[in-house]
Protein backbone atom coordinates (compact mmCIF):
# COMPACT_ATOMS: atom_id res chain seq x y z
CA UNK A 1 0.00 0.00 0.00
CA UNK A 2 1.32 3.40 -0.74
CA UNK A 3 2.01 5.85 1.79
CA UNK A 4 -0.47 8.30 0.20
CA UNK A 5 -3.16 5.74 0.50
CA UNK A 6 -2.60 4.94 3.91
CA UNK A 7 -2.64 8.53 5.09
CA UNK A 8 -6.28 8.70 3.20
CA UNK A 9 -7.34 5.54 5.37
CA UNK A 10 -6.21 7.02 8.24
CA UNK A 11 -8.04 10.38 7.71
CA UNK A 12 -11.51 8.60 6.89
CA UNK A 13 -10.67 6.62 10.07
CA UNK A 14 -10.37 10.04 12.41
CA UNK A 15 -13.40 11.64 10.24
CA UNK A 16 -15.64 8.94 11.49
CA UNK A 17 -14.40 8.85 14.67
CA UNK A 18 -14.76 12.80 15.31
CA UNK A 19 -18.25 11.59 14.41
CA UNK A 20 -18.44 9.06 17.09
CA UNK A 21 -16.72 9.91 19.74
CA UNK A 22 -16.62 14.01 19.78
CA UNK A 23 -15.72 14.18 23.39
CA UNK A 24 -12.91 11.65 24.12
CA UNK A 25 -9.89 12.84 25.60
CA UNK A 26 -7.77 11.02 22.95
CA UNK A 27 -9.90 13.24 20.14
CA UNK A 28 -9.59 16.59 21.82
CA UNK A 29 -5.89 16.26 22.39
CA UNK A 30 -5.86 14.98 18.20
CA UNK A 31 -7.88 18.16 17.15
CA UNK A 32 -5.85 20.61 19.37
CA UNK A 33 -2.41 19.38 17.98
CA UNK A 34 -4.48 19.63 14.12
CA UNK A 35 -5.17 23.03 15.34
CA UNK A 36 -2.17 24.06 15.62
CA UNK A 37 -0.68 22.83 12.17
CA UNK A 38 -3.02 24.74 9.77
CA UNK A 39 -1.75 24.36 6.81
CA UNK A 40 -4.76 24.82 3.82
CA UNK A 41 -6.35 28.15 2.66
CA UNK A 42 -9.70 27.26 3.48
CA UNK A 43 -12.39 28.22 0.71
CA UNK A 44 -16.14 28.10 0.87
CA UNK A 45 -18.14 28.02 -1.89
CA UNK A 46 -21.96 28.67 -1.40
CA UNK A 47 -24.90 29.49 -3.51
CA UNK A 48 -28.19 28.23 -4.75
CA UNK A 49 -29.05 25.20 -5.09
CA UNK A 50 -28.09 24.18 -8.87
CA UNK A 51 -26.25 27.41 -9.26
CA UNK A 52 -22.96 25.13 -10.29
CA UNK A 53 -21.24 24.90 -7.28
CA UNK A 54 -20.08 21.02 -7.51
CA UNK A 55 -18.83 21.69 -11.17
CA UNK A 56 -17.17 24.45 -10.73
CA UNK A 57 -15.52 22.80 -7.52
CA UNK A 58 -14.33 19.79 -10.24
CA UNK A 59 -12.86 22.80 -12.48
CA UNK A 60 -11.04 23.73 -9.85
CA UNK A 61 -9.48 20.61 -8.48
CA UNK A 62 -7.90 20.58 -11.86
CA UNK A 63 -6.38 23.54 -11.39
CA UNK A 64 -4.87 22.96 -8.33
CA UNK A 65 -3.56 19.46 -8.84
CA UNK A 66 -1.99 21.10 -12.55
CA UNK A 67 0.18 22.80 -9.84
CA UNK A 68 0.88 19.57 -7.97
CA UNK A 69 -0.72 20.71 -4.98
CA UNK A 70 -3.23 18.60 -2.87
CA UNK A 71 -6.61 19.62 -2.12
CA UNK A 72 -9.21 18.24 0.00
CA UNK A 73 -13.12 19.06 -0.04
CA UNK A 74 -15.94 19.18 2.26
CA UNK A 75 -19.52 18.98 0.49
CA UNK A 76 -21.69 19.40 3.05
CA UNK A 77 -25.73 18.16 2.36
CA UNK A 78 -28.61 19.75 4.50
CA UNK A 79 -30.52 16.52 4.78
CA UNK A 80 -32.26 18.01 7.78
CA UNK A 81 -33.88 20.48 4.78
CA UNK A 82 -37.53 19.26 4.26
CA UNK A 83 -36.62 18.84 0.15
CA UNK A 84 -34.50 15.52 1.86
CA UNK A 85 -31.98 13.75 -0.18
CA UNK A 86 -33.58 14.26 -4.29
CA UNK A 87 -32.83 17.80 -4.33
CA UNK A 88 -28.91 16.77 -3.23
CA UNK A 89 -28.89 13.49 -4.45
CA UNK A 90 -25.65 13.59 -6.61
CA UNK A 91 -24.10 17.20 -4.72
CA UNK A 92 -20.95 15.41 -4.42
CA UNK A 93 -20.81 14.02 -8.15
CA UNK A 94 -17.07 15.36 -9.23
CA UNK A 95 -14.92 13.91 -11.77
CA UNK A 96 -11.98 12.47 -9.87
CA UNK A 97 -9.06 10.64 -10.80
CA UNK A 98 -9.71 7.65 -8.53
CA UNK A 99 -6.02 7.15 -8.92
CA UNK A 100 -4.77 10.59 -7.83
CA UNK A 101 -3.84 10.30 -4.16
CA UNK A 102 -3.69 14.13 -3.39
CA UNK A 103 -7.60 14.67 -3.87
CA UNK A 104 -10.04 13.83 -0.66
CA UNK A 105 -13.57 14.14 -0.60
CA UNK A 106 -15.49 13.99 2.10
CA UNK A 107 -19.22 14.42 2.37
CA UNK A 108 -21.23 15.09 5.70
CA UNK A 109 -24.99 15.30 6.28
CA UNK A 110 -25.53 19.22 8.38
CA UNK A 111 -28.09 17.47 10.92
CA UNK A 112 -29.64 20.32 12.26
CA UNK A 113 -26.90 22.70 13.95
CA UNK A 114 -26.95 25.75 12.96
CA UNK A 115 -28.12 27.52 8.97
CA UNK A 116 -26.84 24.20 7.13
CA UNK A 117 -23.67 24.02 9.09
CA UNK A 118 -23.14 20.56 10.65
CA UNK A 119 -21.74 20.87 14.12
CA UNK A 120 -18.67 18.45 13.01
CA UNK A 121 -17.85 20.45 10.04
CA UNK A 122 -15.82 22.80 12.34
CA UNK A 123 -13.14 20.14 13.39
CA UNK A 124 -13.13 18.27 10.49
CA UNK A 125 -12.34 21.51 9.20
CA UNK A 126 -9.66 21.75 11.37
CA UNK A 127 -7.92 17.89 10.40
CA UNK A 128 -8.58 18.87 6.90
CA UNK A 129 -6.81 22.36 6.90
CA UNK A 130 -3.40 20.25 8.68
CA UNK A 131 -3.05 18.01 5.89
CA UNK A 132 -3.66 18.91 2.53
CA UNK A 133 -2.36 22.81 0.79
CA UNK A 134 -6.28 23.83 0.28
CA UNK A 135 -9.47 22.78 1.69
CA UNK A 136 -12.67 23.40 0.20
CA UNK A 137 -15.73 23.26 1.53
CA UNK A 138 -19.42 23.38 -0.44
CA UNK A 139 -22.41 24.31 1.18
CA UNK A 140 -25.83 24.90 -0.21
CA UNK A 141 -27.23 28.03 -0.10
CA UNK A 142 -30.43 27.40 1.98
CA UNK A 143 -31.64 29.15 4.90
CA UNK A 144 -28.79 31.05 6.70
CA UNK A 145 -25.77 28.66 5.65
CA UNK A 146 -23.84 31.62 3.32
CA UNK A 147 -23.72 32.97 6.66
CA UNK A 148 -22.47 30.31 8.65
CA UNK A 149 -19.93 29.25 5.72
CA UNK A 150 -18.07 32.44 6.75
CA UNK A 151 -17.32 31.02 10.03
CA UNK A 152 -15.34 27.74 9.44
CA UNK A 153 -13.42 29.47 5.88
CA UNK A 154 -10.66 31.90 4.96
CA UNK A 155 -12.38 32.91 1.61
CA UNK A 156 -16.06 32.48 0.40
CA UNK A 157 -16.96 32.42 -3.00
CA UNK A 158 -20.43 32.69 -4.07
CA UNK A 159 -22.04 31.56 -6.84
CA UNK A 160 -24.03 33.58 -9.05
CA UNK A 161 -26.89 32.36 -11.83
CA UNK A 162 -27.05 34.04 -14.91
CA UNK A 163 -30.48 35.93 -15.17
CA UNK A 164 -31.47 34.24 -12.04
CA UNK A 165 -32.52 37.01 -10.13
CA UNK A 166 -29.95 36.53 -7.26
CA UNK A 167 -28.70 39.60 -7.64
CA UNK A 168 -31.85 41.68 -6.43
CA UNK A 169 -32.34 39.01 -3.65
CA UNK A 170 -28.78 38.90 -2.41
CA UNK A 171 -28.79 42.85 -1.82
CA UNK A 172 -32.25 42.35 -0.14
CA UNK A 173 -31.19 39.89 2.55
CA UNK A 174 -27.72 41.10 2.93
CA UNK A 175 -25.52 38.34 1.44
CA UNK A 176 -23.76 40.71 -0.58
CA UNK A 177 -21.23 40.80 2.47
CA UNK A 178 -20.58 37.27 2.82
CA UNK A 179 -18.56 36.58 -0.34
CA UNK A 180 -14.71 38.32 -0.98
CA UNK A 181 -14.71 36.36 -4.45
CA UNK A 182 -18.09 36.50 -6.79
CA UNK A 183 -18.59 33.99 -9.77
CA UNK A 184 -21.04 34.51 -12.19
CA UNK A 185 -21.29 30.62 -13.20
CA UNK A 186 -22.39 29.18 -16.72
CA UNK A 187 -20.75 32.26 -18.81
CA UNK A 188 -21.28 30.10 -21.62
CA UNK A 189 -25.19 31.22 -21.70
CA UNK A 190 -23.87 34.59 -23.46
CA UNK A 191 -26.47 37.05 -23.15
CA UNK A 192 -27.93 36.55 -19.52
CA UNK A 193 -24.39 36.22 -18.02
CA UNK A 194 -23.13 39.77 -19.31
CA UNK A 195 -26.03 40.85 -18.03
CA UNK A 196 -25.57 39.55 -14.69
CA UNK A 197 -22.13 40.60 -14.81
CA UNK A 198 -22.74 44.02 -15.48
CA UNK A 199 -25.59 44.45 -12.41
CA UNK A 200 -23.24 42.96 -10.08
CA UNK A 201 -20.25 45.31 -11.54
CA UNK A 202 -22.87 48.14 -11.28
CA UNK A 203 -23.62 47.35 -7.24
CA UNK A 204 -20.25 46.81 -6.09
CA UNK A 205 -20.81 49.93 -3.87
CA UNK A 206 -23.60 47.59 -2.20
CA UNK A 207 -21.18 44.71 -0.97
CA UNK A 208 -17.67 46.39 -0.14
CA UNK A 209 -16.27 43.92 2.26
CA UNK A 210 -16.15 45.70 6.09
CA UNK A 211 -12.52 44.02 5.89
CA UNK A 212 -10.77 46.00 3.26
CA UNK A 213 -10.38 43.17 1.08
CA UNK A 214 -11.57 44.26 -2.96
CA UNK A 215 -14.09 41.87 -3.85
CA UNK A 216 -13.58 40.84 -7.87
CA UNK A 217 -16.32 39.36 -10.23
CA UNK A 218 -15.38 36.69 -12.46
CA UNK A 219 -16.81 34.90 -14.92
CA UNK A 220 -16.56 30.75 -15.47
CA UNK A 221 -18.37 28.26 -17.46
CA UNK A 222 -17.38 25.27 -16.44
CA UNK A 223 -19.30 23.36 -19.33
CA UNK A 224 -16.30 25.34 -21.12
CA UNK A 225 -14.14 25.31 -18.98
CA UNK A 226 -13.48 29.13 -19.18
CA UNK A 227 -12.32 31.59 -16.40
CA UNK A 228 -10.89 29.08 -13.75
CA UNK A 229 -7.34 30.38 -14.20
CA UNK A 230 -8.11 34.04 -12.87
CA UNK A 231 -10.22 32.70 -10.48
CA UNK A 232 -7.39 30.28 -9.64
CA UNK A 233 -4.80 33.53 -9.41
CA UNK A 234 -7.37 35.52 -7.48
CA UNK A 235 -7.57 32.65 -4.93
CA UNK A 236 -4.31 32.81 -4.26
CA UNK A 237 -4.18 36.80 -4.42
CA UNK A 238 -6.34 36.48 -1.97
CA UNK A 239 -4.24 33.88 0.26
CA UNK A 240 -1.42 36.53 0.06
CA UNK A 241 -3.36 39.27 1.14
CA UNK A 242 -4.25 37.16 4.42
CA UNK A 243 -1.12 36.43 4.83
CA UNK A 244 0.13 40.08 5.58
CA UNK A 245 -0.47 42.02 8.72
CA UNK A 246 -1.45 39.05 10.23
CA UNK A 247 -4.96 39.04 9.32
CA UNK A 248 -5.64 34.96 8.56
CA UNK A 249 -4.43 35.08 12.67
CA UNK A 250 -7.24 37.39 13.76
CA UNK A 251 -9.76 35.74 11.17
CA UNK A 252 -9.09 32.64 12.24
CA UNK A 253 -8.93 33.22 16.27
CA UNK A 254 -12.70 34.85 15.60
CA UNK A 255 -13.84 31.71 13.85
CA UNK A 256 -12.11 29.80 17.05
CA UNK A 257 -13.83 31.88 19.61
CA UNK A 258 -17.47 32.13 17.22
CA UNK A 259 -17.15 28.15 17.44
CA UNK A 260 -17.31 28.01 21.21
CA UNK A 261 -19.96 30.49 21.37
CA UNK A 262 -22.07 28.36 19.13
CA UNK A 263 -21.53 25.54 20.84
CA UNK A 264 -22.44 26.60 24.88
CA UNK A 265 -25.39 28.61 23.07
CA UNK A 266 -26.81 25.57 21.77
CA UNK A 267 -26.21 23.39 24.60
CA UNK A 268 -26.77 25.78 27.13
CA UNK A 269 -28.77 28.68 25.31
CA UNK A 270 -28.04 32.33 25.59
CA UNK A 271 -27.90 32.58 29.00
CA UNK A 272 -25.24 30.09 29.66
CA UNK A 273 -23.18 31.57 27.21
CA UNK A 274 -23.38 34.96 29.11
CA UNK A 275 -21.86 33.27 32.48
CA UNK A 276 -19.30 32.15 31.12
CA UNK A 277 -18.44 34.53 28.17
CA UNK A 278 -15.72 36.43 30.10
CA UNK A 279 -14.11 32.79 30.64
CA UNK A 280 -13.75 32.35 26.92
CA UNK A 281 -9.82 33.16 26.22
CA UNK A 282 -8.21 33.53 22.53
CA UNK A 283 -6.05 31.11 23.50
CA UNK A 284 -4.64 27.97 20.85
CA UNK A 285 -6.19 25.31 22.46
CA UNK A 286 -9.96 25.72 20.74
CA UNK A 287 -11.24 21.94 21.57
CA UNK A 288 -9.96 21.66 25.07
CA UNK A 289 -11.26 24.79 26.38
CA UNK A 290 -15.06 23.99 24.80
CA UNK A 291 -14.43 20.75 26.56
CA UNK A 292 -13.47 22.52 30.03
CA UNK A 293 -16.22 24.81 29.59
CA UNK A 294 -18.62 22.57 29.30
CA UNK A 295 -18.28 20.02 32.03
CA UNK A 296 -16.61 22.44 34.84
CA UNK A 297 -19.22 25.38 34.56
CA UNK A 298 -22.71 25.46 36.35
CA UNK A 299 -25.19 26.68 34.19
CA UNK A 300 -28.06 26.43 36.26
N1 LIG B 1 -24.57 25.53 -19.25
C1 LIG B 1 -23.91 25.24 -18.14
N2 LIG B 1 -24.44 24.39 -17.23
C2 LIG B 1 -23.74 24.14 -16.09
C3 LIG B 1 -22.48 24.72 -15.83
N3 LIG B 1 -22.05 24.31 -14.62
C4 LIG B 1 -23.01 23.49 -14.14
N4 LIG B 1 -24.03 23.37 -15.01
C5 LIG B 1 -25.24 22.54 -14.85
O1 LIG B 1 -26.01 23.02 -13.76
C6 LIG B 1 -26.55 21.94 -13.01
C7 LIG B 1 -26.14 22.05 -11.55
O2 LIG B 1 -24.73 21.96 -11.46
P1 LIG B 1 -23.99 21.60 -10.10
O3 LIG B 1 -22.54 21.85 -10.32
O4 LIG B 1 -24.40 20.27 -9.61
O5 LIG B 1 -24.61 22.74 -9.16
P2 LIG B 1 -24.55 22.85 -7.57
O6 LIG B 1 -24.60 24.30 -7.26
O7 LIG B 1 -23.40 22.09 -7.03
O8 LIG B 1 -25.90 22.12 -7.14
P3 LIG B 1 -26.36 21.71 -5.64
O9 LIG B 1 -25.17 21.13 -4.95
O10 LIG B 1 -27.45 20.73 -5.85
O11 LIG B 1 -26.83 22.97 -5.00
C8 LIG B 1 -26.06 20.66 -13.68
O12 LIG B 1 -27.08 20.20 -14.53
C9 LIG B 1 -24.86 21.12 -14.47
O13 LIG B 1 -24.64 20.35 -15.62
C10 LIG B 1 -21.92 25.60 -16.83
O14 LIG B 1 -20.82 26.15 -16.72
N5 LIG B 1 -22.70 25.81 -17.95
MG1 LIG C 1 -23.31 20.62 -5.55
Amino acid sequence: MSKNLKKKIELSYLLEKIETDFNSPEIIDKLDKMHSKAKAHVIGITGSPGVGKSSLIDKLIKNIRDKRKSVGIIAIDPSSAKSGGALLGDRTRFLLNPSDEKVFVRSMASKSFLGGISELTFPSMVVMRSIFDFLIIETVGVGQSEIFIKDISDTVILGVQPGSGDTIQFMKSGIFEIPDIIVVTKCDIDNLSDITFSELSGSRAYFQNRSGWDISIIKTSSSKNLGFEKLYNEINLRWKWLNTEQRIKVLRENQDLTWIENNITKDFGHKGLEKVRKLISRNKSPFRTLNELKKNFNFN
